[in-house]
């Protein structure tokens, strides 16, 4: 039987990485195999597709490049990890998705939605992650939890206003998709967050 597709997504300072965690904590323990990974990366090719795209040196890269790399990395992820591991059965727990590509490169960049869903088209036929967790919390809020960090990213270096149409976009995609968003309110504390992600889990472990 295929396995689950589930993905990660939030903006800056959300609590991606504490969260996942957690997750993947949860699904070992049901006795889930998981295979945990992220984007951009997730194999040695993409992984070095990652470094260009967070460099902050290269700033002159410009925005179809940026597009293009990430579904380049994405093509390769899928062919070497993710649909293998979806056909053996496992569980694939990916930190973000396409749906970061239509907040970051779409929302963001401002490249028009239908250029990523043709790209989408190609590059993933028809799979899409069966549940998507959604950290949502006020920009200026999880700007502030990520600034305590080191040197920002290319992605880091952005302003406010950049993040606020991140954060939009992922709004407005959970609210098309119910079905498969789950809106978690990430700007509470670590435990009520986590119980909220312990409640959608009980919903997609019980299908
Ligand atoms: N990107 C793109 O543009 N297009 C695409 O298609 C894809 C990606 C796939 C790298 O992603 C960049 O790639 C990303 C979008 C772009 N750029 N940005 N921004 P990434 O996922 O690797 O990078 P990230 O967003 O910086 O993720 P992260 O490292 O997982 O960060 P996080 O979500 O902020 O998580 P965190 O490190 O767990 O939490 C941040 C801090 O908050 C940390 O100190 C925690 O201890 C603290 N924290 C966490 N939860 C709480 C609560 N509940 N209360 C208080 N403090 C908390």
């Amino acid at each position: 039987m295929r396995g689950k597709f589930i993905t990660v997504e939030g903006s800056e300072g959300v609590g991606k990485t504490s969260n996942l965690n957690f997750i993947e904590q949860i699904l070992q323990e049901t006795g889930i195999k998981v295979v945990r990974t992220r984007e951009p990366g997730g194999t040695p090719l993409g992984e070095s597709i990652r470094e260009l795209l967070l460099d902050a040196g290269q700033d002159n890269m410009c925005d179809d490049t940026e597009l293009l790399l990430m579904f380049a990395a994405r093509a390769q992820h899928l062919h070497e990890v993710i649909l293998p591991g979806l056909k053996a059965g496992k569980w694939i727990l990916c930190d973000r998705f396409t749906d970061a590509t239509y907040a970051y490169q779409g929302g963001g960049r401002g490249i028009e939605m239908s250029r990523i869903a043709v790209l989408e088209e190609w590059v993933q036929q028809d799979l899409r992650p069966d549940h998507t967790l959604l950290l949502d919390m006020p920009v200026a809020e999880g700007l502030a939890r990520a600034g305590a960090r080191s040197e920002p990213d290319r992605f880091e270096q952005q302003k406010q206003a950049f993040f606020e149409r991140v954060r939009q976009t992922y709004l407005q995609r959970a609210k098309a998709e119910p079905q498969r968003f789950h809106v978690i309110d990430a700007s509470q504390p670590l435990n009520r967050v986590q119980a909220q992600i312990s409640q959608v889990l009980d919903q997609i472990l019980a299908e």
